[in-house]
């Protein structure tokens, strides 16, 4: 059986766009680098103490956990060679990052979320990766913000039991699992399709008293009993967005993380560029959808690094629904 690996798929990819410079595939090859780094600190993080609070706060003031931090230095670092990227921005820096030696060159802008899900990392759980590469533009920070459809590539490295990539350059959503004993992401599904309805729900819902009353309402109907609709769904929480828009991907359902009039919240948690736009440009990929509840995620242009919005992700039919509440409408009739 031949193996299809990471490098091997995106190459032959390439060659249906004849006019392709080879840059991008470069860049996603290391995105595969970074990920197969980043998963072998995250198997012996534990043996060598190197789990924990890095005893310093990110830009909106949350503790950073010592991974977190190496992640960052990991994924920076990984780009710092091969002329491809001009900057880049993470969840876990003040400020964009400059590469000095391809400022004026480098033909990419990278955003990315380093650790998703950090409050699993000290007790062995679903984390992830996510990654946005839009073109540079003019190579200022102006070229990291805009609407999410300016998106050139996107994708997550999930680590869990195995570690996975999913990427899409806009032409379907792929699959890659890494093989431990090769050291290679290997294909696993060439073109993923998200259900267009699920039966699972994944909200903390430890955060009811702050939602408005129509997610409150969404979330209620969720949980009634009618096999006519396939309801209750059924919940499934990770604390991880990427763990729980992967599971989202393969068997549709629904993650949402709404503005929470009550815990300092007032637009979510979820950072419109580091986190929703790339996972957006994944679901409509793969046929779902991702909205604030008002708007299409990939149509809302961000004008700071650190934004925050509202977030429903998840298959096409959950999310309508999702809309419909936020308006008022209830279920259809
Ligand atoms: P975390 O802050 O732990 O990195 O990225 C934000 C995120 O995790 C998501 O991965 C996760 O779904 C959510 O926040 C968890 O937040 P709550 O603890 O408020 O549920």
């Amino acid at each position: 059986m031949s193996l299809v690996t990471l490098d091997r798929f995106i190459l032959q990819s390439e060659q249906a766009h004849p006019a392709a410079t080879g840059e991008l595939s470069q860049l996603l090859m290391r995105f595969g680098l970074a990920g197969k780094q980043i998963a072998r600190e995250l198997a012996v993080a534990g043996l060598r103490k190197e789990l924990g609070s890095a005893h310093t706060t990110n830009v909106q003031g949350e503790e950073q956990k010592k991974l977190d931090v190496l992640a960052n230095e990991i994924l920076l670092e990984t780009f710092d060679y091969g002329g491809l990227v001009s900057l880049a921005a993470s969840e876990e820096m003040d400020e964009p990052f400059f590469y000095t030696r391809t400022a004026e060159t480098g033909r990419y802008a990278l955003l990315f979320d380093p650790m998703d899900g950090s409050s699993n990392i000290d007790v062995n759980g679903t984390l992830g990766t996510i990654f946005s590469v839009r073109n540079r533009k003019d190579g200022s920070e102006e070229a990291l913000l805009g609407a999410g459809n300016e998106q050139v590539a996107a994708g997550y490295i999930l680590f869990g039991p195995a570690t996975i990539l999913v990427y899409t350059c806009g032409d379907g959503v792929h699959l890659f699992t890494l093989d431990p004993s090769l050291g290679e992401f290997l294909l696993t599904k060439d073109t993923v399709r998200m259900p267009a309805r699920g039966r699972g729900f994944a909200v903390n819902e430890g955060h009811v008293s702050g939602w408005a009353p129509g997610v409150r309402a969404f979330t209620e109907y969720l949980k009634e009993k009618d096999p006519e609709t396939g309801r209750p769904y059924s919940t499934r929480y990770s604390g991880s967005l990427v763990g729980d828009l992967h599971r989202i991907l393969l068997e549709g359902g629904i993650y949402y993380y709404p503005a929470d009039a009550l815990s300092g919240k007032p637009q979510g948690k979820l950072r419109l560029l580091y986190e929703c736009h790339p996972l957006a440009f994944v679901a409509e990929q793969a046929g779902g959808r991702a909205s604030s509840g008002v708007e299409r995620i990939l149509d809302l242009a961000a004008e700071k690094l650190h934004q925050r919005s509202p977030l429903a992700i998840g298959s096409v039919t959950e999310v309508a629904l999702y809309e419909r509440f936020v308006r008022g409408e209830g279920p259809p009739e």
